[in-house]
C-alpha cells in the first residue's frame, strides 16, 4: 500500500485506549503506523528529536492526541513540514473542550488539522491521514473510495429500514 508511514504520538499512556481506534483504523487500511508516548510539556526535547527525524524515517503524516492543555499537536507542527492532525482527548474537569481549544487555535503559519473530541475524532484522524497519503498512492485511494461506498450502503440500509417501520405504523 502506501510507502509512507503514519506516526501517532500520544501525550500519555492514559490516551491510548481512545487513540488505539486511530491505530486500528490505519491498520485496517494496511497503512503502517508507529506509536510513541511523548509529551510537549514533560518530554519536550525527546519530542522535538523524534519529530525532526520523522521525514528521514519515512513518516508522511503525524497524528498527535492529547488531553488538558494539549500543546502536543502544535509542538509537533512547530518541528516539521509534514502535515499534522490533532486529536483532542477527554481528560480532567473540562471534558476535552480545553484540549479542543488548545489544538484548534494555532497561530497563523503553523496549521494543525483538528478533528472532533475523543474516539470519533481518533478514527477521523486516521481517515484524514489515509486521504493525505492516498494522494500519492492509487491503491489506497481506491480503498478509501470503497470505504465511502460502504458508508452509502449502510445509510441506504438504515433509511430503508426506517421507511419500512414508518409504513407499518
Ligand atoms: C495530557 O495530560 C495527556 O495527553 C493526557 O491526556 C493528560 C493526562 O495525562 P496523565 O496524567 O494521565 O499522564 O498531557
Amino acid at each position: 500500500m502506501a510507502d509512507k508511514k503514519v506516526a501517532i504520538i500520544i501525550g500519555s499512556d492514559s490516551d491510548w485506549p481512545v487513540m488505539e481506534t486511530c491505530y486500528k483504523t490505519l491498520r485496517d487500511f494496511g497503512v503502517a503506523a508507529e506509536v510513541q508516548v511523548l509529551s510537549a510539556h514533560r518530554t519536550p526535547d525527546k519530542l522535538a528529536a523524534y519529530v525532526q527525524a520523522g521525514e528521514a524515517r519515512g513518516i508522511g503524516v503525524f497524528i498527535a492526541g492529547a488531553g488538558m492543555a494539549a500543546a502536543l499537536p502544535g509542538a509537533v507542527a512547530a518541528c516539521t513540514a509534514l502535515p499534522v492532525i490533532g486529536v483532542p482527548l477527554i481528560s480532567g474537569a473540562l471534558q476535552g473542550v480545553d484540549a479542543l481549544l488548545s489544538i484548534v487555535q494555532m497561530p497563523p503559519g503553523v496549521p494543525v488539522a483538528t478533528v472532533a473530541i475523543g474516539e470519533a475524532g481518533a478514527r477521523n484522524a486516521a481517515l484524514l491521514a489515509i486521504q493525505i497519503l492516498a494522494a500519492g498512492c492509487p491503491s489506497l485511494a481506491e480503498a478509501f473510495k470503497n470505504h465511502k461506498r460502504k458508508q452509502v450502503e449502510t445509510v441506504d440500509r438504515k433509511n430503508q429500514s426506517l421507511q419500512e417501520r414508518l409504513a407499518r405504523e
